[in-house]
């Protein structure tokens, strides 16, 4: 762990470099009053987008989607509650959005994505383009507009993101290790959203979850007990537990979720008392979804979900319940510091202001999903014994030397001669 020297300590924030791919975590400072981008004073609100429905409008056979990189207010939490100013995109017509509007298209469809820039800052877009990943980049000049058309080839689960060009210059660190964007602390964190192209034939009816994350911190800085360094606010479809929806399934239903992790940081996903198949696994870097063939696919009860790469699990539950699904480092499902404070470094301490009988709501927050399955499941068949054991205790026992012998047997007599011996099973 290092301090950046030649950068400022004012209000800063600090995230894990190590995420990005440095073997030790480094904790960086980032003095964000000279970066300030300009915002309206009543920034809009940006609404959670649970990616059911994919944006643009069709014109010909040409999906065409246009965004504009908007200031906005992100309440992680409740509506109410205090928010971040964060930059956003906002679908032409319809509010902000976090995370970004969804791109949806068959294999072979023209994209047409028009982004306008009306900020002071250069916005730089990854993602969008022919072969995808992190390889090809979309300069949006300030107060500018440029397009991206291209058509995908390969059916998958993808994701496109930007950044801004005075947030990223300011990362204490050398480009190579920003993640080509990825590494998207502050005020750029919203700046992603899923891009699926689906195969010719059926779409499959499924659920887009996009994990999102933003960073804050001031100093003094101070290593949180449970691991990483400083505050980290981790959302999915851009709410946090349990302000994030519910989901509802029926026993035996077949569940299809894509999940997209645009954050700098990995996350073991694991469902509650259920496996599911990974069907496929990809990577924004390199722009490739590895589709598994049926011999590859794998069971899983957590699933790594690294920086900038997406899964595709399919499962099906045969228990009723209530069950959640959610990531396992500890620091992204603990309750959060207060958003308007961040000052506040320590995470408040169980039960702070919280009833303990309810801990799932008033202890956890971030990645966390919660699933209700309902049905009855089938009367278990009459129970019978498939095979019949006798167990035999001895306080003489003639094969060991331990004062208490016991032996079981499927028939006849026991090795030692039965004091008492169990006449049933
Ligand atoms: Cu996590």
């Amino acid at each position: 762990m290092r301090l950046i020297p030649s950068l400022p300590v004012g209000t800063a924030i600090a995230f894990l470099s190590s995420a990005i791919g440095t073997s030790a975590a480094q904790r960086v400072h980032l003095d964000h009053r000279v970066l300030q981008t300009a915002a309206p004073t009543i920034a809009p609100t940006a609404m959670p987008n649970d990616n059911r429905v994919p944006a643009g409008t069709r014109v010909g056979d040409t999906l065409i989607v246009r965004l504009t990189v908007t200031p906005a207010a992100w309440h992680i939490l409740g509506d109410s509650a205090p928010a971040f100013t964060v930059a956003t995109f906002q679908e032409e017509g319809k509010a902000p959005s976090n995370p970004a509007p969804l791109i949806r298209v068959r294999v072979g469809t023209p994209i047409h994505v028009a982004i306008r820039n009306p900020l002071d800052d250069t916005l730089v877009v990854r993602g969008l383009s022919e072969r995808g990943g992190a390889g090809d980049s979309l300069v949006v000049l300030p107060r500018s507009t440029a397009d991206a058309r291209f058509v995908r080839r390969l059916a998958g689960t993808y994701q496109y993101w930007a950044t801004l060009a005075a947030w990223q210059r300011a990362l204490p660190l050398p480009p190579k290790l920003r993640g080509q964007g990825l590494l998207r602390p502050r005020f750029d964190s919203p700046l992603a959203g899923a891009l699926v192209v689906d195969a010719p034939g059926p779409v499959p009816i499924d659920r887009i979850f996009v994990i999102g994350e933003t960073d804050d911190q001031v100093p003094p800085l101070k290593r949180d007990p449970r691991g990483p360094v400083g505050r980290q606010f981790t959302v999915l479809n851009g709410k946090s537990w349990p302000y994030n929806e519910r989901l509802h399934y029926a026993l035996g239903d077949t569940i299809r979720w894509r999940i997209v992790n645009t954050t700098f940081q990995a996350h073991p996903m694991h469902l509650h008392g259920f496996y599911f198949r990974v069907d496929s696994h990809g990577s924004a870097r390199a722009g490739v979804d590895s589709i598994y063939t049926p011999a590859q696919r794998r069971m899983a009860v957590t699933e790594v979900i690294g920086i900038g790469e997406s899964v595709t699990m399919v499962w099906s539950p045969d228990r009723p319940g209530s069950w959640l699904f959610h990531c396992h480092l500890t620091n992204h499902i603990a309750m959060l510091p207060a958003v308007d404070r961040p000052g506040e470094i320590d995470y408040p301490t169980p039960h702070d202001h919280g009833d303990p009988d309810h801990h799932a709501v008033n202890g956890m927050n971030g990645l966390v999903l919660g699933v209700t399955v309902t049905g009855k499941t089938k009367p278990a068949a009459p129970w019978r014994p498939t095979k019949r054991l006798r167990l035999f205790v001895s306080t003489t026992a003639t094969t060991t030397a331990l004062p208490v012998g016991v032996d079981m047997r499927r028939a006849g007599r026991p090795r030692f001669d039965p004091v008492r011996a169990s006449t049933s099973t």
